[in-house]
């Protein structure tokens, strides 16, 4: 049965359209807009965006998108070229649409494009990369990153002409200040980075997955609540000219995957 009624919680009210059970009556606490969309049964559409292709096509097109994917490259040395914003706002809609647990979207991705916020990002990086290269870091990881060649200089967080901060959301804040848990945040904010690099591959530009450690300093320097923790930083753009990447493979599917 279809119901309209006004809830009140605190001093949060909102009339509601919804169907009620009476387990959703006695879970009824409104969280955030997403949350509350799942408090209540969510209204059904029809699978619209859904196409089938005949059977050839879809082995073409799994083929041809591995093909695109396995282009991408990850790259240290960016052009200053700029870059439409537009590009960067449709990959960024991409990532937004990943999967996440109960679509609590746990992600906040902060678009760096202002050459003194990257001034200041690429400094607290380098000290906290100097710290990690001159022995913060086991033998052991550091001879792992030798063939990358990797080093504590990290000029193309200056560079490039954006720098995407994501942060994950570990909890939600409703609008009484109330924690609202979150589920399988790291997962699901590693599914819409994978889908946001994806996205700039496909629009025809470069990235770098960075990860200086610890990166705390984000939240002070775009000014980032507590309840978020920077996990990486994309850098996008254009490779410099000239550029190279290492020499390195891909493991090959026997490597990689089972069939039973
Ligand atoms: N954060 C350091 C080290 C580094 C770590 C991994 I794991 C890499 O795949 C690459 C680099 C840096 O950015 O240099």
């Amino acid at each position: 049965m279809v119901t309209s009624r006004r809830l009140s919680f605190g001093n949060l009210h909102e009339t509601v359209n919804a169907r009620f059970t009476c387990k959703t009556v006695l879970l009824g606490h409104i969280n955030t807009r997403y949350a509350n969309m799942n408090d209540e049964k969510t209204r059904r559409i029809p699978l619209s965006s859904y196409r089938e292709y005949p059977a050839e096509e879809m082995i073409r097109r799994s083929r041809s998108f591995f093909q695109e994917m396995s282009g991408r490259r990850s790259v240290r040395s960016f052009s200053d070229r700029l870059v439409d914003r537009e590009i960067i706002e449709n990959c960024l809609l991409t990532a937004g649409s990943a999967p996440s647990g109960a679509n609590q979207q746990p992600w906040k991705f902060v678009v760096v494009s202002d050459q003194d916020i990257k001034r200041r990002i690429r400094r607290a990086a380098e000290e906290e990369e100097q710290r990690f290269y001159s022995g913060g870091a086991s033998e052991e990881w550091l001879s792992a990153l030798k063939p990358l060649d990797t080093g504590p200089q990290k000029p193309f967080l200056e560079t490039a002409p954006y720098l995407i901060a994501v942060f994950r959301e570990n909890y939600g804040i409703d609008n009484a200040g109330r924690k609202i848990k979150h589920y399988y945040v790291r997962d699901s904010v590693g599914i819409a980075i994978g889908m946001l690099i994806a996205a700039i591959h496909h629009a025809g530009l470069v990235s770098l997955t960075h990860t200086p450690s610890p990166m705390g300093f984000l939240n002070r320097l775009l000014d980032r609540p507590t309840n978020e923790t920077p996990t990486m930083i994309i850098v996008v753009g254009f490779p410099a000219d000239g550029s190279t990447v290492p020499s390195i493979e891909k493991k090959r599917l026997e490597d990689i995957a089972m069939f039973r």
